[in-house]
């Protein structure tokens, strides 16, 4: 069994994260590894319940302070009961959204301090980072409009400023060009088939890093 390893699927809200992760998915059962699909906020009982509290639209009330702490427990809740146990068991996870997101929403877009947001990152990982973060940027102005063309109404972090999200991409291509090793940018405005290509092309790349997956291995 080869070792187990996690790729977040992140950026720009409407980006396509949904459709890149479902070809993720089918691409490592394709190669033989399994895959455990999971979401941020979310992935476990509990994380699915703080999701409601956060993504509520008829909660603008909330503080940035609880915002921030409720992701962070969320993630703890995540990372202890599903994440670190499917990685102990040679299993790929791979997240829509992960920690990244806290620093490129909590900090970048709503201005709270990086310190506060590292430590509580901190705390809910216990020392475990992912192995890639696959960005998938866009304008939210198109990501927008195509959350529109789905006709759902916006959650609480969608109905936010535009400027507000613009800060969130911001922050991730910060992220991105701060720590190469660990993100990959890939534009998606492009036809979604080409950002799918580019992301199972960096999934090879990482299933190449863990030894490759059972249908590599050599007797
Ligand atoms: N958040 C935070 O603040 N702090 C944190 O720590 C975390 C999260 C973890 C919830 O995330 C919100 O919480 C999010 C960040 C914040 N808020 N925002 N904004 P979420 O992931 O649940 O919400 P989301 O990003 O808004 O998800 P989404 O709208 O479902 O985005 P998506 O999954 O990337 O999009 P999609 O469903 O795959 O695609 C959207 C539509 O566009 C769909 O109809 C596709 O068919 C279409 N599409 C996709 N790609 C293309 C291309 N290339 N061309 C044309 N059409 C396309």
């Amino acid at each position: 069994m080869g070792k187990g390893f996690m790729i977040v699927c992140d950026g720009s809200n409407g980006a396509g994260k949904t459709t890149v992760i479902k070809a993720i998915e089918a691409h490592l059962n394709d190669r033989g590894l399994q895959a455990v699909v999971t979401r941020e906020p979310g992935g476990t009982v509990i994380g699915e319940k703080i999701r409601d509290i956060l993504l509520c639209p008829d909660t603008p009330e909330m503080s940035d302070i609880a915002e921030l702490m409720l992701f962070g427990a969320a993630r703890a809740q995540h990372v202890k009961e599903k994440i670190l146990p499917a990685i102990q068991a040679g299993k790929a996870v791979v997240s829509d959204r992960f920690d990244a997101a806290t620093l490129s929403f909590q900090h970048y877009a709503r201005g709270l301090d990086l310190g506060l947001v590292r430590q509580i990152n901190a705390l809910a990982l216990d020392g475990f980072r992912p192995d890639m973060n696959i960005i998938l940027d866009l304008d939210p102005a198109i990501g927008l409009e195509r959350v529109h063309q789905r006709g759902e109404r916006l959650d609480r972090m969608e109905a936010q400023k535009l400027e507000f999200l613009q800060r969130a991409r911001q922050g991730y291509l910060e992220q991105a060009r701060l720590d190469p090793a660990l993100f990959r940018v890939l534009d998606a405005g492009r036809p979604l088939a080409q950002v799918v290509a580019d992301a199972l092309g960096i999934v090879d790349e990482l299933i190449r890093r863990h030894g490759g997956g059972p249908l590599d291995e050599t007797p």
